[in-house]
């Protein structure tokens, strides 16, 4: 082959590959990233994040910050961190718009981000999907600023949402010394740190897809995941040293082998939807009639089948395929193929 035609050819390629890029799915990402390593700091936004970015098969044309594990600021340096070591590998990903440091309805008056600005931009310019990895307060904002331009969000996908009397207990039966019985109980915190905008959001008539507690609580990334992750370069590597003192409060205080990688979901549902079984179930935002915890405020409930007061069809992923949880594994460990090489 001459070296003309070699040259040719491997333009071509890259303009195929650009080509595919520019019509791959567009993708919006709001997150409260935490993976500093603190202790309590669950680094399932950096997963979730590193798996989109790593994927080549989506387009992400905008990321946000927002409040939740941590406060917004910090979200925000984290995600700047990781677009700076993401880039060291090679992979692109967008720095973060600042988004809302506190709930909507607390702002007074409501200040307007530069990620309500900057998601109502994407959203003119074309239709895209919203990864939705923290409270949803920037998609209100947003959905508030710019409501002519709600119809161009073609599918929210939203970590949240729980069946009434459900209380989010990762021990279960994995410690039965455990001091109450029960070990450490989780909330729905990215409802419950918002909820007025996860009312919102759920009443706007946007497609909806939930990724609750339940579905994240089937698979558990363990110490030989997060091995099998640092291989994969500089930035992988950062992310599972900060999730080591993460791993290591699970198997101390919640008994388990591994975490639930609850962000790593929506993302695994962007990017490798046949993982999963999803059905649809009603939802709404209302207090729970069957548990008084947390002063029986308004949580995001979803009914299967629908029971009466529910009132929002939606999607809600609940399990997995049969080969789905390896699927969702791979996108943290890499594919078999690389995993051979
Ligand atoms: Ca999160």
């Amino acid at each position: 082959m001459s070296v003309l035609r070699a040259i040719l050819l491997v333009a071509a390629a890259l303009l195929l590959a650009a080509a595919a890029q520019s019509e791959a799915r567009r993708i919006w990402i709001d997150s409260d990233a935490a993976c500093d390593g603190a202790a309590r700091h669950d680094p399932d936004d950096c997963l979730a994040v590193y798996a989109l970015a790593a994927s080549g098969e989506i387009r992400i044309v905008g990321v946000s910050s927002v409040f939740g594990n941590v406060g917004e600021t910090e979200s925000r340096e984290t995600l700047h961190g990781m677009a700076t070591a993401l880039a060291g590998d090679g992979i692109a990903f967008p720095n973060a718009f600042p988004g809302a440091g506190k709930p909507f309805h607390r702002q007074a008056p409501p200040a307007e981000s530069e990620a309500q600005l900057a998601l109502c931009q994407a959203l003119d310019e074309a239709p895209l999907t919203v990864v939705a990895l923290g409270p949803l307060t920037n998609i209100a904002a947003a959905m508030t600023a710019c409501p002519d331009l709600t119809g161009q969000i073609e599918r929210i996908v939203f970590v949240g949402g729980r069946r009434e009397g459900h209380v989010f207990h990762p021990a279960e039966d994995a410690m039965p010394r455990a001091r109450l019985g029960h070990g450490p109980i989780f909330r729905d915190l990215n409802v419950e740190l918002d909820r007025d905008a996860a009312s919102q959001v759920l009443t706007s008539g946007v497609a909806l897809t939930l990724v609750p507690y339940e579905l994240a609580r089937k698979l558990e990334l363990t110490g030989a995941d997060l091995d099998a992750f640092a291989e994969r370069g500089a930035a992988a590597d950062d992310i599972a040293a900060n999730s080591r003192n993460w791993l290591a409060w699970w198997q101390a205080d919640v008994g388990r082998e591994g975490f639930y990688p609850f962000d790593l979901m929506a993302a695994a549902v962007i990017l490798t939807p046949e993982a999963f079984v999803c059905v649809t179930s009603h939802a709404s935002v209302r207090r729970d009639a069957m548990i008084s915890l947390f002063g029986n405020l308004r949580v995001l409930l979803f009914a299967l089948p629908p029971d009466g007061t529910a009132t929002r069809p939606i999607e809600t992923c609940l399990t997995f395929s049969h080969n789905g949880r390896e699927l969702v594994r791979q996108l943290i460990t890499g594919s078999q193929e690389e995993s051979a090489t």
